[in-house]
């Protein structure tokens, strides 16, 4: 099974940044657009792993209060189209425990240093067509929760399917 850790985004960033990919495609931008149900952060990624519960079980001791989380800007790496998140603490925070987590309970996973980006689209070409990258509408959300969601190889392009969540704490009422 291959696992990966992520937050999924709210209607309203998806719907922003689904017009976004529009846009680029209506200007002559070419590439394999991430479909907007697929539009993710992702936190941690696991790879092959086949026990999700033994994962879940390794990080259900995080605790952390909700957040926002705003889109900044959108860039290219390499042919890798991707819209990037403001500077947070939290989230940074967050993903410094989840990764320990992990660590502490053997569970493997990329190491690579986090760079919280969400992927628009792969084999991006401009053409020529889009000389300066459009900055995205404003968008934020609230975050209160992040997930564990396996991947698989579909029909049309990359299925992910949420198996666990787990959840900020919620103030004394
Ligand atoms: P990417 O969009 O920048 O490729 C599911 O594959 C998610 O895990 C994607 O968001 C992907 O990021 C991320 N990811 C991080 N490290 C990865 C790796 N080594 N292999 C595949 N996906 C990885």
């Amino acid at each position: 099974m291959r696992l990966f850790f992520a937050i999924p985004l709210s209607d309203e960033i998806r719907n922003v940044l689904a017009q976004y990919q529009d846009d680029l495609r209506n200007a002559g931008v070419t590439g394999n657009f991430s479909a907007t149900e697929n539009l993710h952060l992702t936190l941690a990624f696991i790879g092959e792993y086949p026990d999700p519960e033994n994962v879940m079980d390794a990080v259900s001791g995080i605790s952390f209060d909700s957040f926002r989380l705003e889109i900044q800007e959108t860039g290219l790496f390499s042919d890798t189209l991707w819209a990037g998140i403001l500077k947070n603490d939290a989230l940074e925070n967050l993903v410094r425990d989840l990764r320990r987590s992990l660590s502490d309970s053997g569970i493997p996973f990329d190491r690579k240093k986090f760079r919280p980006h969400i992927t628009l689209a792969r084999k991006t070409l401009l053409h020529g067509k889009v000389s300066a990258l459009p900055k995205p509408e404003t968008s934020s959300m609230l975050v209160d929760s992040f997930s564990l969601f396996r991947s698989d190889r579909g029909k049309h392009g990359m299925i992910y399917t949420e198996i666990g969540q787990l959840c900020s704490e919620q103030p004394e009422q």
